[in-house]
């Protein structure tokens, strides 16, 4: 995370909305004014949707299906190591458990998810199984992982020495407190528009790091931490989940834009409703990233620190979001 700022770019479109609250009106007038949208598109949060952005665009790129690009894309972070949120290497929870939760969703509105998976490094891909091999919308525990084992993944050992290391440094005092943009919650959300108007989306994370055994986030919930409604557009969250579920975020943030909201603004009465309602939002972080049916994006979060990736073919690039703390 130290260079996360050093590779931070702020884009035309990153700053339609900083620093004000926007009226419906004034931020409709400001959408009109953006550029023509480029289809396709795919956006992701934080700096691990960089590389991930890279994986979905070849899919994306010479016309795969979109499905296809998010699942491929969040499947980077969730294999590398170095990303202590997602997947293999993501910090355990308090009882030195790697517990993952994911979901997928598509154009038609088909969903999957699994929630609380150990030992499987791909958990996007078992919610995308379960999305097409079952009758049900999601699978936990220890039913996720029978399901995953019965469909050809492997078990592995997802606490890497890195991660151990660093569980064994939190036992000492044991204290649990969620750290804002800190890595401790990272999720990978990422949100894909193709050449011809479709989008799907896909979420995946090993949540909160340090939290208790069974502990679920918004990100295996469908509505909580992505919606995807094919006739508006998409939207997720990253941040703590437990804020994020309470506002069920993700379909607000969708509701909102067919109201005539612009991504951004969206985002940002999604944030607004989490502060009226939490007291405490100075000491959390949530952020919301949307992009809807014409290939406009924003996002919006409580604190400043939240940034995501845009890739549209020309460029794949960091932006900072806009957020209520400055
Ligand atoms: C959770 N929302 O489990 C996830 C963590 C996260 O950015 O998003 N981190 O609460």
């Amino acid at each position: 995370m130290a260079n996360r700022r050093t590779f931070i770019l702020q884009s035309l479109f990153g700053s339609v909305s900083v620093g004000k609250l926007l009226t419906g009106k004034e931020a409709h007038a400001e959408s009109l004014t953006k550029p023509a949208a480029n289809k396709p598109l795919v956006i992701s949060t934080w700096n691990h949707g960089l590389p991930a952005n890279e994986a979905a665009w070849k899919i994306l790129g010479t016309g795969g299906r979109v499905l296809d690009a998010v699942e491929a894309g969040v499947k980077v972070p969730e294999a590398d190591p170095s990303v202590t949120s997602v997947g293999y290497g993501g910090f355990p929870d308090r009882d030195g458990k790697v517990t993952l939760d994911a979901c997928i969703m598509d154009e038609q509105g088909n969903c999957g998810s699994v929630a609380f998976l150990q030992h499987i490094m791909h958990p996007i891909s078992v919610a995308r199984l379960v999305m097409e091999k079952t009758l049900h919308v999601m699978l936990v525990g220890d039913g996720a992982l029978q399901f995953a084992l019965a469909n050809g993944f492997k078990k592995q050992n997802l606490l890497t020495p890195q991660a151990e290391k660093a569980w064994k440094e939190w036992l000492k005092t044991a204290q649990y407190k969620p750290v804002i943009n800190i890595e401790n919650h990272d999720t990978i959300s990422m949100l894909a528009l193709d050449a011809s108007g479709n989008l799907s989306g896909a979420c995946t994370t090993s949540g909160a790091a340090w939290k208790m055994h069974g502990r679920v986030g918004d990100s295996p919930i469908i509505g909580a931490g992505l919606y995807v409604d094919n006739e508006v557009g998409g939207a997720c969250a990253t941040g703590l989940g437990e804020a994020v579920i309470k506002i069920v975020g993700s379909h607000l943030v969708v509701e909102l834009m067919r109201q005539g909201n612009p991504p951004a603004k969206a985002c940002q009465m999604a944030v607004e409703r989490i502060i009226k309602r939490q007291k405490d939002y100075k000491d959390l972080q949530v952020g919301f990233l949307a992009l809807n049916k014409q290939g406009e994006w924003g996002a919006y979060s409580i604190q400043s620190g939240f940034n995501f990736a845009v890739h549209n073919g020309q460029e794949n690039k960091l932006i900072d979001a806009s957020s209520f703390v400055k």
